[in-house]
């Protein structure tokens, strides 16, 4: 180990070796503190390590830790495709055309949708309790300090001062549970697992050799828990993923004894627990790997070191990628209230600092929820308390899931987004087959949602489901890791996907009878009804495919030039292209949604999907500076949705304003966020139910409020609120390789600090004043913005 390494494990061992009690009672900036227990599950703290996660709810009379393991998901391998859907797709297409969309959905429910309709649910992994029987309490305090990634929870009972601290750790793979006291022998609780899965709770025994007077002996003693069972079944498809879940005891003094199935440890002077589990998945279509070897090894593995040297170790994964970013929007006295209080009060000001935790949490999230070698974040990320979560928790990509990584690239958080890139190679496989089977057509295609089985065909029903271009939107997200990165190797792994999806579509687009554009067909504005049909939202030519379209076929045209290969296809692509339908402003100077000009008659007006607006945000097909005529009627559209929805809805509508150079604006739907109807005491946003991607599309939301890079240019402060007049940044990432820092001052920007990991040329951006920049690779350049 480096020498520099060395030196600040130990300065962390010594930070986090103090006396009891005080790491919990020492308020950081960047720590969420409660004074009450959590009672519902959306005030509970989530830790996690990116594959086994838990919710805290901190209680001092019992304990109880709500588990996840992210390959916990229902069903088994499966191919959802049917076989009756390509025969009907021509009648499907003239239907559409005519108008006569009511009989299209009808023909589409009974023979194109996916067999089984709906997709595999992920599943809570079940529970751990520690009941301590304990009654009243002083000084209660529960906390989740975002730098170290530890959750802690203390209070004073009888005299004696107790801690907890609990941590899920990427480096040794499991969660390690840390009871100490002020004082010898008072840590006594019974310890249990529980589960709604099918599965059984036995206690572990392991045998220590001893030896009574000279004769050796084996005594058997019981040293944890096990956990092992089998995911449900789900909509016909039976459960696959064998798992299992261990627990072990190890405490300082005092006894421990077992009955069945619960552990007692009576009068230790310092207990510390460790939470192993794993399941049988292997990747989609294998599920034939051992739980109980993974579980075992990662307990005896996390159980022989030093708890200092593992939470030491943990916390220094953490941080490398949690310190990347500091944002100051300035400290005011609210930070002395507890986290759920200050939600509270949010919206009535005086606390700039909850935004920075808001900010920060997010980032939090997304390094304990998606990281290398694991599952990406789900619709709740990681952690789900239900066997029948909403809308099965899993991958809902006609915006959830790409929302869940639009922080991650200006985040400088690039890794988190490992898992996503790898789910997309796997459903460019799967999605091959769904392709061939519904659409006769090369390449692969996904549609509304995608599980763990990387399941690609329409599900639902055709008002949801019956939209393709899923994968696409989704490679557009691979395609920004590439933009900020500028790795070949990156790019080489990608390209395939990006190509057959683009492939897909040069076999697929037909022509619109009126202005012979190439468009989809049958497709849909996400979850919209179309305003011309009684009771679907099928349609051909939807404004956001062809917005992805031309994302996704510029982008394999400059992949393809980059690594110098697909010739043929590039011209191809080329064509097909400029034949798109173009964005169209209607009457009312709305940007439309649909091929017709029909967006004030739609039945729902302020509908949370903002679909269109995709050119706006996270495309930059419409830009403020580049595009002004259209970025007009993309704000009248956003006019007309209004400001409040859902929290991703929300969040999206954040960012577009963002887009639209209107800090303040901005600034209003960020308080809506932040406010308890969008965002829960643990800070979780609120769909309502908890969903995780209001999370992701809140802080995504800030950034572009203090950095924007699309189009060549780094804008500095682009939508800075009146909220924020002061403050400071650093290491936010732009497009081509930069980092940027940034500092401000009575609304004034002061000090742009620009570091180039690329070496490449940017145009910079403060206001009305741009500057042009040539920059060698490792160059740091300072700007005053003048
Ligand atoms: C989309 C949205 C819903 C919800 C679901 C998970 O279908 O329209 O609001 O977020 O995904």
């Amino acid at each position: 180990m480096p020498s520099c390494l060395r030196l600040f494990i130990g300065v962390v061992v010594t930070l986090l070796a103090m006396p009891s009690g005080q790491a919990a009672e020492n308020s950081t900036a960047l720590t969420l503190f409660y004074t009450n227990v959590a009672v519902k599950w959306t005030e509970a703290l989530p830790i996690g390590n990116g594959r086994l996660g838990a919710m805290v709810f901190g209680g001092a009379g019992r304990e109880h830790l709500q588990l996840n393991e992210s390959t916990l998901w229902a069903g088994g391998p499966y191919d959802p495709s049917n076989t009756n859907a390509l025969a009907v797709l021509p009648e499907v297409r003239r239907l559409i055309f005519a108008g006569k969309y009511d009989e299209a959905h009808k023909l589409v429910g009974d023979k194109m949708m996916a067999v089984p309709l709906r997709e595999m649910p992920y599943q809570t992994l079940g529970d751990l309790y520690l009941n301590f029987g304990t009654n009243a309490v002083q000084n209660y305090r529960r906390d989740l300090n975002l730098d170290t990634a530890v959750a802690s929870v203390s209070y004073t009972a009888n005299g004696v001062h107790f801690k907890r601290e609990l941590f899920a750790t990427p480096v040794d793979q499991v969660i390690v549970i840390r009871l100490t006291a002020d004082q010898p022998g008072q840590i006594s609780f019974t310890a249990s697992l529980g589960t709604p899965q099918k599965a059984v709770a036995s206690v572990e025994m392991s045998t220590i050799k001893k030896t009574e007077g000279k004769t050796p002996v084996v005594v058997e003693y019981p040293s944890g828990l096990v956990l092992q069972g089998m995911g449900g079944d789900a909509r016909g498809i039976p459960g696959a993923v064998r798992f299992q879940a261990r627990v072990r005891v190890s405490a300082t003094g005092g006894t421990v004894s077992a009955d069945t199935n619960t552990l007692t440890v009576a009068r230790a002077d310092a207990v510390t627990l460790f939470i192993a589990a794993a399941t049988s998945y292997k990747n989609y279509h294998d599920v034939s790997g051992n739980p109980e070897a993974t579980a075992r090894k990662q307990i005896s593995g996390a159980s022989s070191q030093p708890f200092d040297k593992l939470l030491a170790v943990h916390a220094l994964a953490h941080q490398k990628l949690f310190r990347r970013v500091v944002l100051d929007l300035g400290e005011t006295d609210a930070m002395k209230l507890p986290t759920d209080v200050r939600i509270e009060h949010f919206a009535a000001g005086g606390d700039p600092q909850l935004a920075t935790l808001y900010f920060q949490f997010a980032r939090y999230l997304l390094i304990c929820c998606s990281r290398p070698g694991g599952q990406p974040a789900t619709l709740q990320g990681l952690w789900n308390d239900s066997l029948t979560p909403p809308w099965d928790s899993k991958y809902t990509i006609n915006i959830n899931t790409e929302m869940n990584y639009w922080p991650a690239e200006p985040g400088n958080l690039g890794e988190c987004v490992e898992p996503l890139t790898r789910m997309v190679l796997e459903m460019a496989e799967t999605g091959a087959r769904t392709a061939k089977v519904h659409y006769g057509a090369r390449g692969w295609v996904a549609h509304h949602n995608t599980d763990l089985w990387r399941a690609t065909g329409p599900v639902d029903g055709p008002a949801w489901g019956m939209w393709p271009m899923g994968g696409a939107w989704l490679c557009q997200n691979l395609w920004e890791h590439y933009l900020y990165c500028e790795d070949k190797a990156y790019l080489r792994q990608i390209y395939p996907a990006m190509k057959g999806a683009a492939q897909f579509f040069l076999d697929t687009l037909v022509e619109e009878p009126t202005h012979h554009w190439l468009v989809t067909c049958p497709s849909l504005s996400p979850e919209n009804n179309n305003p011309a049909a009684q009771k679907t939202s099928l349609t051909a030519g939807p404004a956001m495919d062809t917005e992805i379209l031309r994302d996704l076929f510029a982008n394999c045209l400059r992949a393809s030039e980059i690594l110098g290969v697909d010739k043929a296809f590039r011209k191809e692509v080329a064509s097909a292209r400029t034949r798109l339908a173009p964005l169209q402003i209607g009457g009312a100077g709305q940007l439309q949604e649909w091929l017709q000009d029909m967006d004030l008659q739609a039945n729902d007006l302020h509908h949370r999907h903002v679909s269109h607006l995709y050119a706006l945000y996270p495309s930059a097909q419409i830009d403020m500076n580049t595009t002004p005529e259209l970025a007009a009627a993309a704000k009248k559209s956003l006019e007309l949705r209004g400001d409040q929805a859902t929290g991703w809805a929300t969040a999206w509508r954040l960012n577009l304003w963002a887009r639209l150079h209107d800090g303040d604006h901005a600034y209003r739907i960020f308080e809506f966020l932040l406010s308890p109807s969008r965002t829960y005491p643990n800070m979780f946003d609120a769909h309502p139910p908890f969903q995780i991607d209001g999370n992701f599309g809140g802080a995504s939301g800030i950034m572009e409020m203090l950095l924007q890079s699309q189009n060549n240019e780094l804008q500095c402060l682009p939508a800075l609120p009146s909220a924020w007049p002061t403050g400071s940044v650093q290491g936010l990432r732009a497009r081509g390789g930069f980092e940027v820092d940034l500092a401000w001052k009575n609304g004034q920007l002061t000090l742009a600090t620009i570091h180039s990991l690329n070496g490449n040329s940017v145009r910079l951006r403060n206001g009305q004043v741009t500057k042009f920049l040539k920059t060698q690779k490792g160059q740091t350049i300072k700007w005053d913005g003048r």
